[in-house]
């Protein structure tokens, strides 16, 4: 198996300019590069595949370009359903420096074919309007504009010139760098043929004896028919701020049989050998959830290193009956995060803790469960009138309770 045929039977190949002159051309070393507009402070679940691509094409001996669009994210790449918001200046600066650090994590900038990071707003911004148009835009037809994917199905609700032009710059960039590294390759999800297909085009116009390949993979999708990469209706970001370790781990965990094979096609880096013996496993054992571990561990290191898959692991045992008192207090919110959580006065009994937070519906019944095993901050306390207030709290704020195996509950002191 070639490194494009790894790469169709990962599923990550959908549409190719050139398919058989691309399979040629990678037998040498090539560039190739991906764009990421900085439309938000952080990357999504939703660009691993193709960052992970990058990095694919740089273990295979090629150079990746990892491209931060600075500039198109002035503009915003046109949407199938409705106009964008525009950013300010700022909001896209400071949302480009957060993307340009997270992408460096992924890739490699040593060696012979060290990585490269460069932001389009570096070229784009010096192009005057005369410039655009007549040195460009005189290479764009715009009835063959209008009939790409994304611009026909925005013509009847209307599409703002901004972002009608928005497929030039991407064309313009990928010049740029055939031009500075003899980057000959351009990859991105199949939302992207249109943009690649724009660039292979002025460039064959441009450099009239150059030969260059646009290649798109299909988005990731869920057997379920629901939206891929989010979780509880919210984004999974890269960013541990915006998704802890733990949240990013249970994300993948928590993946359905049917789809647990064709992420670790596309997103893991193990063989194709050890992918089959982990489908076996999920066939023949799915209780054991081999796959889904594997592919959590996997991505977890790559994305919140080896200290964030360890937090994550210790956070799901505990939640599996392990002791709380493993973990810190930040670790305890984000374990008990859809706990029950109530308020109580500083200096309650726990018996009246337990009636007023309803964890028992009379004393009676909270006598009972004394006896027969309540956690207080993971110990085992038998005293109706063992004292809950700041200097034994979590955090001097709070305190957990566990009822029975999983049933956890957590109280707020006011
Ligand atoms: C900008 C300038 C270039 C080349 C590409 C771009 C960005 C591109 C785009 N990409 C998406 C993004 O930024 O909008 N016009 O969020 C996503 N990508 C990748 C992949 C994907 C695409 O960053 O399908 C998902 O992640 O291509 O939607 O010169």
């Amino acid at each position: 198996m070639d490194f494009i045929e790894e790469l169709q039977w990962r599923g990550l190949v959908k549409d190719v300019t050139d398919f058989e002159g691309l399979k040629e051309r990678l037998k040498q070393p090539a560039t190739c590069y991906c764009g990421f507009d900085p439309t938000a402070d952080s990357l999504h679940v939703g660009h691993l595949q193709q960052i992970l691509l990058l990095r694919r094409y740089q273990k295979a001996g090629h150079r990746p370009i990892a491209l931060c669009g600075g500039a198109t994210g002035m503009i915003g790449d046109p949407r199938p359903t409705t106009e964008r918001k525009l950013l300010t200046l700022e909001e896209v600066q400071y949302n480009a420096e957060c993307i340009r650090k997270q992408l460096s994590m992924f890739l490699d900038f040593d060696g012979d074919n060290a990585a490269i990071m460069e932001n389009n707003y570096n070229w784009i911004s010096k192009i005057n309007v005369i410039e655009f148009l007549r040195d460009y835009g005189k290479h764009f037809n715009v009835s063959y504009m209008i009939n790409k994917d994304v611009v026909a199905s925005r013509l009847e609700k209307g599409i703002s010139f901004t972002e009608f032009t928005y497929t030039i710059l991407q064309a313009l960039d990928w010049l740029h760098l055939y031009e500075t590294y003899q980057c000959e390759l351009q990859i991105g999800g199949s939302d992207q043929w249109g943009n690649l297909t724009s660039g292979c085009e002025l460039i064959r116009k441009i450099k009239t004896d150059a030969k260059v390949y646009g290649i798109t993979s299909p988005l990731i999708t869920k057997s379920d028919g629901s939206k891929f990469g989010k979780s509880e209706g919210k984004n999974v970001w890269l960013d541990p701020t915006k998704t802890s370790a733990y949240e990013f781990y249970q994300f993948w965990l928590n993946v359905a049989d049917d789809d647990v094979i064709d992420y670790l096609k596309r997103l893991s880096f193990r063989s194709k050998e050890e992918i089959e013996a982990l489908e076996e496993s999920m066939k023949t054992a799915p209780h054991l959830r081999e796959a889904q571990k594997a592919l959590a561990e996997e991505l977890t290191i790559l994305v919140h290193k080896e200290e964030g898959l360890q937090s994550a692991k210790k956070i799901t045992n505990v939640l599996f009956g392990g002791d709380i008192r493993e973990l810190n207090p930040a670790e305890i919110k984000l374990a008990l995060a859809d706990a029950k959580t109530e308020m109580i006065e500083d200096n309650t009994t726990l018996i009246d803790a337990m009636v007023n937070c309803k964890i028992a519906s009379s004393k009676r019944e909270a006598r009972d469960l004394l006896k027969n095993g309540i956690l207080v901050n993971g110990e085992r306390i038998k005293e109706e009138n063992y004292m809950l207030n700041r200097d034994m709290a979590f955090d001097h704020s709070f305190v957990t309770i566990r009822k029975g195996k999983k049933n956890y509950f957590v109280l707020t002191i006011q």
